[in-house]
């Protein structure tokens, strides 16, 4: 198998309300990765727009966003931060990947099903080849690794099918032109971690959620101190102490998620967890989840208000971070366009 350099992409898209779930599954690990890889993270606002935004909401997203990143310790003099919509070799690519990707592939993605819910016909076209573009996203830069949360899995194995695809119905010219058995990588997901599947702290069956209509089914990073208390507080539980082994939280979904949540803040085990608190009932359990939330997400939040009040700054970052995607980004494109037979 030929070997590339090792490159770390991924993206959020500006689509309001960052919650725990996009830090825990997402954030956290871009922080950790930038430590030992070269890395790209990409706010991705052409798929925010595969369902209908509000125009100057979605620019303050894009900037929340952004915001939130450095806050949580991006470095983007080091690495790249940009939003996607400035590179259009992101969209350029989509389309090559529209014509490799199969429509019955396109036709098993689970997320599509799920916001595309029962008015199906009336979905946006951008909305189903959703995978498409996020397979072009990961590509244009032949990243390597991309960490994700767990709901992003079955997108990823697409972008590794197409990735595939390509690389045999154009191995000659791959070949011819010099770029060995394979011309693009077959990216890894990185989805392990203790958070990979935030569930809603009212319903421990759904995935917390930007869209979640009720604010108190998640932590957004910007909440304050006393609404991160109000929404733990709040959060559905069930009669029982909590119990002191982790085969004790099966069937228990609110329970598990929360000590999953306290876990993962704390970078400690579950066990570790019930070890403190279980056989306990939830209300210390709480009051402790509180003041770690606050302690590990107050700065955060806090941050990414001072951020807020520089737009000057933010969009400087993004504009610096496109044109060196671009870089990257343009010599894939020239690739592409000489395996595929255009003339440039
Ligand atoms: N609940 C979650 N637990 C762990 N990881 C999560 N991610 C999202 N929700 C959870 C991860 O966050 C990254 C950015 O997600 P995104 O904004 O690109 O897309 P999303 O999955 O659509 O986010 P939401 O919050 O779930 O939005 P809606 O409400 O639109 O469905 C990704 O790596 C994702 O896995």
């Amino acid at each position: 198998m030929a070997h590339f350099p090792e490159l770390v992409f991924s993206g959020v898209q500006p689509t309001g309300n960052l919650h725990l779930g996009n830090y825990l599954g997402a954030i956290v690990k871009f922080v950790e990765l930038q430590k030992t890889h070269s890395c790209i993270y990409c706010v991705v606002d052409l798929h925010a727009i595969t369902l209908p935004q509000k125009p100057d909401e979605l620019k303050a997203s894009i900037r929340e966003v952004t915001a939130a990143f450095i806050a949580a310790g991006i470095d983007p003099k080091k690495h790249i931060v940009f939003n996607q919509s400035q590179v259009a070799e992101h969209a350029e690519l989509a389309w090559v990947f529209n014509c490799v990707a199969r429509m019955g592939w396109l036709n098993r993605m689970t997320q599509f099903k799920e916001k595309a819910g029962k008015d199906r016909e009336n979905a946006s076209v951008g909305l189903y080849a959703y995978p498409t573009l996020m397979a072009a996203d990961i590509h244009v830069y032949r990243a390597t690794h991309v960490p994700v949360g767990e709901d992003q899995k079955q997108h990823l194995e697409l972008a590794r099918d197409i990735a595939q695809k390509f690389n045999n119905d154009f191995a000659e010219s791959i070949a011819a032109r010099g770029h060995g058995e394979a011309y693009f990588p077959l990216p890894e997901p990185l989805i392990q971690g203790p958070a990979t599947r935030v569930m809603s702290l009212r319903d421990g069956s759904k995935k917390m959620s930007k869209s979640d209509p009720s604010d108190y089914s998640r932590l957004n990073l910007s909440d304050d101190a006393d609404t991160i208390a109000q929404k733990v507080r709040k959060a559905k539980t069930d009669p029982e102490p909590l119990p002191s082994e982790v085969a004790g939280l099966a069937k228990r979904p609110e329970a598990e998620n929360l000590v999953g949540i306290f876990a993962a803040l704390n970078q400690q085990t579950k066990q570790d967890v019930l070890g403190t608190f279980g056989g306990g009932n939830f209300s210390a359990f709480k009051s402790a989840l509180v003041d770690l939330a606050v302690a590990k997400l107050g700065p955060v939040g806090s941050e990414m208000k001072r951020l807020s009040k520089d737009d000057a700054y933010i969009d400087s970052v993004l504009a610096d971070g496109a044109a060196r995607a671009r870089v990257l980004a343009a010599q894939t494109m020239r690739d592409v366009k000489d395996i595929l037979g255009f003339v440039r």
